[in-house]
């Protein structure tokens, strides 16, 4: 399977995150790719789609907001990282905030993504990747494409950042696969955590079905979504799926919920299946509470791949560099058996 990456993805390196109100080493870090990449063949570089494809799914001013955050903390004397700490909830939801706290707090939804002057760049590659990827899929050579996307995007709504996400390279890769002519394509989520930006996305739309196995929000981050009883609204009632699962499950739980997201998934009957890959739901992933072994993970791509369906695949989340290199080559390796 052919993997797209872009070297500058790995420029976006925040030195440290907010946590339970302190500072700790940042989780999401470049090394990630380094350990990915040292056990797959030489990946293709993407070319660029521009920003066309970023707009059709995030506002412009959260587009603007990610492009001059950073310059403007920095204008303003801040050291280091930008990151919010005043939000707007339950205020009037207005966009057009100058004060670089008001925007701050306007467009991030957590103090757990530290924005950096490169963080614009390594996003637009990562989305690029994933663009790239797609297009690669969309000329029928292959029916599995692998974007080594990062920063991750699932958590990133249209007007957004969060959970180490800023633009939703899932979703927007969904969006250009319906403007490119698909009728409906389906998201299959399988980090641990909740895609919130992804449900919320397209939670009101009917060609685009969001499935996601995630660790229960009672328990887990995002905590505010990914309940079982969301299941959509408006013409995209039914049109979302969450089958959270409890802190310990192993694979076996796993793939029960999964035949009932690949069942829906078959009858929704997608062009095009966007999955949204987590390495962290691996036993010893340092932020998750899964206990996948490395073995499981072709296990759950061959399941994925019995769809039949061209399946573009997206790198989100997973810590335990490691073993990651492990987990990634085994989930990619399912798809072909
Ligand atoms: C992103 B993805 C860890 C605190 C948790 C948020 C987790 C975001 C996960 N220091 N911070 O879905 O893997
Ligand atoms: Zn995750």
């Amino acid at each position: 399977m052919d993997t797209f990456f872009d070297p500058r993805q790995t420029a976006h390196a925040p030195r440290q995150e907010l946590q339970n109100g302190a500072f700790v080493p940042y989780a999401e870090k470049p090394e990630r790719l380094d350990a990915i990449l040292s056990v797959l063949p030489t990946p293709l570089a993407p070319t660029d789609h521009g920003d066309g494809p970023l707009r059709a799914v995030h506002t412009s001013a959260y587009l603007d907001f990610l492009q001059s955050i950073s310059a403007q903390w920095k204008a303003e004397g801040r050291d280091g990282d930008a990151l919010p700490y005043v939000f707007p909830v339950n205020a009037p939801m207005h966009e057009d905030f100058d004060r670089v706290e008001a925007r701050l707090g306007r467009f991030c939804y957590d103090m757990g993504t530290p924005i950096t002057p490169q963080s614009w760049e390594s996003a637009y590659w990562s989305a690029q990747t994933a663009l790239s990827a797609l297009s690669h899929l969309s000329r029928g050579d292959d029916e599995h494409v692998f974007a080594l996307c990062r920063p991750p995007g699932h958590h990133a709504g249209a007007s957004y950042c969060g959970g180490y996400c800023f633009l939703n390279n899932a979703a927007i890769s969904a969006q250009a696969a319906l403007n490119a002519g698909a009728d409906r394509v389906a998201i299959l989520d399988v980090d641990y955590h909740h895609g919130n930006g992804t449900q919320d996305i397209f939670y009101e739309r009917a060609d685009v079905l969001v499935a996601s196995l995630h660790a229960d929000p009672r328990t887990d981050y995002p905590f505010y979504w990914g309940r079982a009883d969301e299941t959509g609204k408006a013409r995209g009632a039914g049109t979302t799926l969450n089958l959270p699962l409890p802190q310990g499950t192993r694979i076996d739980a796993y793939m029960a919920a999964l035949e009932t997201a690949l069942s829906t998934i078959e009858a929704f009957r997608a062009d095009t299946l966007i999955v949204s890959f987590g390495a962290d739901t691996y036993e010893n992933d340092p932020i998750s509470h899964f206990k996948f072994h490395m073995d499981d993970y072709s296990r759950l791509s061959a399941a994925i791949s019995r769809l039949s369906i061209p399946t573009l695949i997206v790198m989100e989340g997973g810590y335990a560099v490691d073993a990651i290199g492990g987990i990634v080559s085994g989930f990619l390796d399912g798809f072909a058996s």
